[in-house]
């Protein structure tokens, strides 16, 4: 069987890569950048190079269930639509909703919006971007009277100055990191400065970091603005011609953020460095300021991104090369998912609940005969509803809520009460999906065909590529098979995602006459050979619109009533949640490197988690005193709503008094080690978006009696430890500890694994090790070794793969087996090179990336590791001089 070339998008973050995949008859097996693709021109990331390993029948849902059995495809569609239609019938279109996600395509996500705003008549849908991207659109549209991105990402080669507002993107955005890196190098004139409470990846590309005490944002934006004024650095002449509202948010900038030192102060950093970054932004033309998730998620977040675009208006940077406020995305549709009014308050093509004209041209548009009239819950509130009883039935799809909501516990106990829940997901084992009456079997990545746009508002398609695996039905089928059950079967007859993209097309048109700044309508005739062929695309593409780089706001027209864009009146806000002598610790929560979210699918590929493998609170040294923990130890962080474990990871790139968490784990791969358990759902209060990055919780160590590894051939249930699980390639490996010894750990392995054939017991220091043999075959090794001394687990898995002879059994009892160098962090995924063999070559006397890139070829393919190759040599380094 020969194998077939495609271009498609990653499905990861909102860079938007564009992937050529090779594909035999059942799976994606390559995956290379698209060197054509304007949004990477040929990178990949680690997470997008690893793509064919994350992808593939294994793991996946394969059928549907109701109440815990599997039916086909007509028996699970039918009792939906029955249920569905009693809970309406009883309790009115309002107690039914949608919770969706910036990770379907802009089709899938177009007709679920559309059956139930328009036709079941509910505005009760939201969407995972109310955690992600909310006060960002909240911000856009107040300013420039729509959710308008103005930035693109070439724009990143013209900039002078690059500022990063709460952005990992060296981490999070790897590409477009790579694009500011090769910007940086070109110019070292060009200035990047990084604000963030902990010195990140992205520190090592930045002139000046801030690290600020966290939610200062608006203060420091504030302070600019007022600074700008004090030293004659407005463009008068644009914020007259073009804007309003100058004054009033001048005056609050003054009488919150007038005094530089006072800001300083207030904002915990340096005066020097505030200075600087002042200066360079009152002198600096081009300037860009990224901005991401530490400025949206956050109680506050909508005015943070209103004083930062105060100071690009008062300044009339945008709209021109170089310049402009830039929301850099998270997910790979968060902007489609936008577009098409997937969030409870907007309605579709960039028309909301604000005024009637908008609900009635929709519903025209659609012949909806039942069109919301009134905006829906936003997710917590709408979670609330769901707990209060008054929401009866919840369709979840592509999106993990017990895992990335605030309040998980809580998000739990709704669900449990909620009459009805249904979810469409890829994957076999999810936290969601535990609580689930009806599942249905949703195509993945490489199978489904559409449409993303990525952060610079650019639509791309992804492609079918592979077939799905067993009775796998894309989302909009799926929504629309439920629809014509429900009677609506003219206004679904879709025949293909094309069918409905025109569709999208011509409602982004409609009755448009340049007051609305999403105009996709020139589009709208594609036929299905263009919309296969279709390449990337910038919007809008109407026929207005220029050749080339469509540029937003080039000619000083806003879509506000007056054409003119807003600036805010803004006041600092303290964050809600706030440590106490109770819960003295600020919990910080977000990204690493390598893995996506709730790790359903990144999870998956064993070399993406040998960078990070558990669970871990990364705390600053003296806190790490004044709590009593050590390096690596195991520890819980708890408050009021619940606990997270994981393991001390001393770092002095964090504040002193803050913790920071990744948001990944989930019951799937530990014990109690879901960030969202910790913080509370008090959200902005204009966008509704959830306060993820500042919760508060004590810290005390878990006195572990034992700690062990156990690799097995099958994933296992485990229960009553702590534990958390990485796949291998050949096996599973668990990390076990707790604080009850073991009695007998014959009788131990007995009743979890089976009865061990090789065992060795070394009670004077506590060392045991046991495995299961079958056949010449391993199926279980257990390793319990006080200090540590474990064998290579490349060596382990391999193991598993082969026939085990004499000499195995040998060294599998050995406190050493071979290759023990091998273990260590995994720096390099692309090429596997870990930490001990990187110290190895600095030792020896590589002293730069460059070098150890030459020697090891770490570093050399997406860039990812570089940050922390330079962080290693610098922190070498340094030790070699104090020896
Ligand atoms: N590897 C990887 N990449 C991803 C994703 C992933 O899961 N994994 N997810 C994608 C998605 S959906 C998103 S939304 C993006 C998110 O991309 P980012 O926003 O870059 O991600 P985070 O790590 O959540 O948070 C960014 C930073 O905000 C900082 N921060 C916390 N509080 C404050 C504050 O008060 N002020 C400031 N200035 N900073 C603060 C944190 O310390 C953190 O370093 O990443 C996308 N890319
Ligand atoms: N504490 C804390 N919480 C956070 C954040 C944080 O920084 N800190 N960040 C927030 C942000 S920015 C985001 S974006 C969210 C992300 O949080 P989630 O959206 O909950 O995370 P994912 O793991 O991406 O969930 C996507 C699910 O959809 C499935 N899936 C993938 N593709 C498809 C498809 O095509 N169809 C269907 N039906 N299913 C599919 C996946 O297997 C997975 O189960 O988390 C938020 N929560
Ligand atoms: S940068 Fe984002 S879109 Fe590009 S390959 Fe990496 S995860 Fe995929
Ligand atoms: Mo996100």
């Amino acid at each position: 069987m020969g194998s077939m070339s495609n271009r498609t998008t990653c499905p990861y973050c909102g860079v938007g890569c564009g992937v050529s995949a090779t594909t035999d008859s059942q799976r994606v097996i390559a995956v290379s950048g698209d060197s054509e693709h304007p949004a990477n021109r040929g990178r990949l990331c680690v997470k997008g190079s690893a793509l064919h390993e994350t992808t593939g029948p294994e793991e996946r849902l394969l059928a549907p269930r109701v109440d815990g059995r599997e039916y086909g495809w007509n028996i699970a569609l039918d009792t939906l639509a029955t249920r569905l239609e009693a809970i309406i019938h009883r309790h009115g279109p309002e107690s039914v909703a949608m919770y969706l996600s910036g990770q379907l395509l802009t089709e899938d996500y177009y007709v679920a919006n559309k059956l139930m705003k328009g036709f079941i008549g509910s505005a009760h849908v939201d969407t995972n971007s109310r955690l992600c991207m909310s006060s960002t659109v909240v911000g856009y549209k107040r300013a420039f009277g729509g959710d308008l991105q103005p930035c693109s990402y070439e724009d990143i080669d013209q900039a002078e100055l690059m500022v990063l507002v709460g952005s990992n993107a060296a981490w999070n955005h790897p590409i477009l990191y790579q694009r500011m890196v090769a910007a940086k190098a070109a110019n070292p004139d060009r200035r990047v400065v990084l604000i963030d409470p902990r010195r990140t990846a992205t520190a090592d590309l930045a002139d000046l970091h801030l690290a600020l005490k966290p939610g200062s944002d608006a203060l420091i934006f504030n302070a600019i603005l007022a600074a700008l004024a004090q030293r004659g650095a407005l463009d008068e002449a644009f914020i007259n011609a073009h804007t309003e509202g100058f004054d009033a948010a001048l005056e609050s900038a003054q009488a919150t953020a007038g005094d530089l030192a006072e800001v300083a102060r207030q904002a915990d950093v340096p005066l020097a460095d505030l200075e600087q970054l002042v200066d360079w932004f009152c002198t600096t033309e081009r300037a860009l300021t990224f901005f991401s998730q530490g400025v949206n998620q956050s109680s506050s977040g909508s005015d943070k991104v209103n004083s930062i675009i105060n100071c690009h208006l008062a300044t009339g940077r945008l709209g021109r090369p170089g310049m402009g406020p830039f929301s850099l995305t998270g997910q790979p549709n968060a902007m489609g998912g936008r577009e098409v009014g997937g969030l409870a308050n907007q309605l579709a093509a960039h028309m909301d609940f604000s005024q009637p004209e908008f609900i009635d041209r929709v519903g025209r548009f659609w012949q909806a005969p039942n069109m919301a009239q009134q905006e829906g819950y936003k997710a917590v509130q709408l979670f609330e509803a769901i707990e209060r009883g008054e929401i009866k039935a919840l369709w979840i799809m592509a999106t993990n809520p017990l895992v990335s909501l605030p309040d998980t516990n809580r998000v739990r106990r709704a669900l449990e009460k909620c009459e009805l829940v249904i979810v469409s997901e890829c994957m076999a084992h999810t936290d969601t999906l535990e609580l689930a009456d009806i599942v249905l079997p949703a195509s993945g990545w490489s199978e489904k065909n559409g449409t993303v746009t990525n952060s610079e508002r650019r639509i791309s398609r992804q492609r079918g590529l592979v077939p799905p695996p067993g009775e796998a039905k894309h989302d909009w089928w799926i929504i629309c098979e439920l629809a014509k059950r429900m009677g609506y079967r003219e206004a679904f007859d879709y025949t293909s995602p094309a069918d409905i993209f025109r569709e999208h097309a011509r409602l982004s048109g409609f009755e448009n006459n340049r007051s609305r700044g999403f105009d996709i309508s020139a589009l709208a005739e594609l036929s299905d050979e263009g919309y296969d062929a279709l390449k990337p695309i910038q919007w809008p593409v109407n026929e207005q619109a220029p050749e080339g780089t469509p540029r937003l706001f080039a000619d000083g027209h806003f879509f506000t009533p007056s054409g003119r864009a807003r600036l805010l009146p803004v006041t600092p806000q303290a964050p809600k949640q706030q440590p106490d002598s109770e819960y003295p610790l600020l919990v910080n929560s977000g990204r690493i490197r390598d893995q996506w979210h709730t790790m359903t699918r990144t999870g998956r590929a064993a070399r993406l988690l040998q960078h990070h493998a558990e669970p871990f609170i990364e705390i600053h040294p003296t806190d790490a005193e004044r709590f009593g923990v050590e390096h690596l130890q195991l520890a819980e962080l708890h408050n009021d709503l619940g606990h997270y474990r994981g393991r001390i990871r001393i770092s002095d790139q964090q504040r002193p008094g803050e913790v920071f968490i990744p948001m990944h784990w989930t019951r799937q791969f530990t014990q109690q080690g879901c960030s969202g358990s910790l913080f509370a759902p008090v959200v902005d209060p204009f966008s509704g978006q959830p306060e993820s990055k500042q919760g508060r919780a004590a810290l005390r160590p878990l006195q572990m009696r034992w700690e062990a590894r156990l690799l097995v051939r099958k994933p296992l249930a485990i229960e009553g430890h702590w534990w958390t699980r990485v796949p291998l390639s050949h096996c599973t490996s668990y990390r076990l500890a707790d604080s009850t010894p073991v009695a007998n750990w014959r009788d131990w392995c007995e009743a979890l694994t089976g009865t061990p054939s090789l065992w060795l017991e070394d009670l004077s220091n506590g060392r045991y090790r046991a495995a299961g043999i079958s056949n010449q075959r391993l199926e279980w090794i257990l390793l319990v070794e006080p200090n540590q001394e474990l064998p290579d687990l490349d060596w382990l898995d391999e193991q598993f793969s082969r026939e085990i002879d004499l000499d195995t059994r040998r060294q599998l009892l050995a406190a050493k087996a071979p290759g023990d160098q091998a273990t260590g962090a995994m720096i390099c995924s692309c090429f596997q090179v870990r930490e001990p063999a990187i110290l190895a070559a600095i030792a020896e006397g590589a002293d730069s990336a460059q070098a150890l890139g030459e020697q090891l070829k770490c570093g050399t393919n997406c860039g990812s590791c570089l940050p922390e190759l330079k962080e290693l040599i610098k922190v070498h380094a340094i030790t070699d001089k104090s020896a």
